[in-house]
Formats: structure tokens, C-alpha cells, sequence
């Protein structure tokens, strides 16, 4: 008889290396927004695959940054949390990656008490020549990792690194229910996906002002019918979002329903508001809202 195994797979790294990417491979569901702007994950994000004698729970975490700002260092605490309770390490980089900026959590890598598999992600856009350059590199660098090299886009050998953590995986009855595959409630992936499309249509520092509370969430038969407000910190970035006779938003009205049409498999209706709410990303109580602070 076969025991049941289960356990937490956590996966850091530099903001923009592929984390969220291979998520969603690893799920084989878009539970995590991906952009090519760094800072797009600013959660902890649990993606659960169920199997007849296995739960493997990953972690997506935002990428690793020195914060500046209230917000930035509540998105490193979920970066410390995810440290904390791994049973596997998934320390992921780019080809041509020089090093993880932050010492300490470099040093919690190193360190590492549970295996540590360091995924060199992109190879996609990689020769053969440089990758085995690179692997050299990492091995010197992490010499407790085992080194995989994938590419998270194109599915490249993502299989192998998920037989290598059904290996690693603790003997463990499951932590969640077998038919759960997050931890976050559906409201959350409409606050993502339109922040993602925020991220995608407008420039500079507007995604970084924005963050998304969905106020109404009502699933009917055939339809669901959502209300969300997008809040800034100022007066002027609320124009920006708006746009010229309000076709911005209106842009990003039409891309989040195909893609939560997509998520649901259901119609949806959506309306989305825009407010401003001065200095949301430095203020505790606010933060504690929206979820940032654990
Ligand atoms: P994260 O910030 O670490 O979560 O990175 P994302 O998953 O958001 O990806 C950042 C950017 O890298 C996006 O534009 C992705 O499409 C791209 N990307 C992710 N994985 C790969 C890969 O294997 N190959 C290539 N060429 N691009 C990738
Ligand atoms: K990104
Ligand atoms: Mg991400």
C-alpha cells in the first residue's frame, strides 16, 4: 500500500524570473497574473495539485525587493512566510542572472534545511553554450541546490522538476480539501485580473498607485455580475485610468471579462469604478484591508 504524501513547495526569487509563469504551468490553471513588468505578484498565493495519494501546495510569492514603501515590505513578509514553512525550496533565476540583490534571503538559500531545487528558467532564449556556463555558475553559487534547467513558457521540462518534488514530498495527509486548488476566494482572482490589465495598458508609476477591492460578486445560473473599484493615491492618476471620454477603462472593462469569462466558464457582467484613497500604499489599516498584512 502506497502512503500519502503532502506538503509545501514554495517558490522565491527576483521579481520578473518566470515565478508566477511556472505556477500556472505547474497548476495548469492562470491562478497567478503575469506581466513583464516587475512588482505584478504582490501576494502569497497558494496553487494546489491533488492527486490519489499526493497534495502538493505550491507558493507563488512577489519577487524579491529591498521595500521602500508599507506595501513593498508586507510583500516581503509574505516572502519570509514562505521561507518558513517549506518543505520544498524552489529558488528560481533567468539565464544571465547575476545574483538575488537581498543578502539575507540569498543566505536563507544556502542555508536551506529542506532540499532546495534551483530552476534556471528562460532557457527558451538561451544557447547551449551559455546554459552550461550558467548551471556552472549555480552550482558554485548554491552548492545544496539541485540545479533544473526549464523554460516555464513552453512547458520545458517542468514535468521533470514536478516527479523530483513528488519524491521530496513528506508522508502527510492532505492540508486541503482534494478538490481545492487555492486558497483564495474568487474575489480575489477579479481584484488580479484587472490589476493585471492595468499593468498591461497603462505606463510609469500608475500600476504601482493602484490596487482593486471588488465590492460585489453575485453568481447567478448563467451569469456572474461584479462590481470592483480600482483606487489611486491621487487625483490626476484617477484621470489617467479614466482616460479620454472613459475609453481606458473601458479597455480594461473588455480584457478582464474575456479572461474572468475564461476563469469562471460562466458569462460575466462587470462594472468598475475608479476612487481615489490618498497614500493607500504606506497606510497600516488600509493595507490590512486589501489583505497585505498576515
Ligand atoms: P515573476 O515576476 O517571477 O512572477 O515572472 P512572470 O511569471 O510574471 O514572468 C515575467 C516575464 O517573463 C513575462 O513576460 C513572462 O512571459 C516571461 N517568462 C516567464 N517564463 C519564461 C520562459 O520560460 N521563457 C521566456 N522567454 N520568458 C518567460
Ligand atoms: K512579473
Ligand atoms: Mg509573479
Amino acid at each position: 500500500m502506497s502512503e500519502h504524501k503532502a506538503g509545501f513547495v514554495n517558490i522565491v526569487g527576483n521579481p520578473n524570473v518566470g515565478k508566477s509563469t511556472l505556477m500556472n504551468a505547474l497548476i495548469g490553471e492562470k491562478l497567478s497574473i503575469i506581466t513583464s513588468k516587475a512588482q505584478t505578484t504582490r501576494h502569497r498565493i497558494f496553487g494546489i495539485v491533488n492527486g490519489d495519494d499526493f497534495q502538493v501546495v505550491f507558493s507563488d510569492t512577489p519577487g524579491i525587493i529591498k521595500p521602500a514603501y508599507e506595501l513593498q515590505s508586507s510583500m516581503m513578509d509574505f516572502v519570509k512566510s514562505a521561507f518558513e514553512d517549506a518543505d520544498v525550496l524552489i529558488y528560481m533565476v533567468e539565464i544571465g542572472e547575476k545574483d538575488l540583490k537581498d543578502e539575507a534571503f540569498f543566505a536563507k538559500i544556502t542555508n536551506s534545511k529542506v532540499p532546495v531545487l534551483l530552476l534556471l528558467n528562460k532557457i527558451d532564449v538561451s544557447s547551449q553554450e551559455v546554459l552550461e556556463q550558467q548551471v556552472q555558475l549555480w552550482k558554485d553559487k548554491v552548492p545544496n541546490a539541485e540545479i533544473y534547467p526549464i523554460s516555464a513558457l513552453q512547458n520545458f521540462n517542468v514535468d521533470t522538476v514536478f516527479n523530483r518534488i513528488l519524491e521530496l514530498l513528506p508522508e502527510s495527509p492532505a492540508f486541503y480539501p482534494k478538490d481545492q486548488i487555492t486558497d483564495k476566494p474568487e474575489r480575489f482572482f477579479v481584484n488580479e485580473t484587472i490589476r493585471e490589465k492595468i499593468l498591461i495598458n497603462y505606463s510609469k508609476e500608475i500600476p504601482y498607485a493602484v490596487e482593486v477591492e471588488t465590492e460585489e460578486f453575485l453568481e447567478d445560473e448563467n451569469i456572474i455580475r461584479i462590481r470592483s473599484v480600482i483606487m489611486v493615491e491621487r487625483d490626476t492618476q484617477k484621470g489617467i485610468i479614466i482616460g479620454h471620454k472613459g475609453s481606458a477603462l473601458k479597455r480594461v472593462g473588455i480584457q478582464a471579462r474575456k479572461d474572468l469569462e475564461k476563469f469562471f466558464g460562466k458569462q460575466v457582467h462587470i462594472e468598475i469604478f475608479v476612487k481615489v484613497n490618498k497614500n493607500w500604499r504606506s497606510d497600516q489599516r488600509q493595507l490590512k484591508r486589501f489583505g497585505y498584512n498576515q
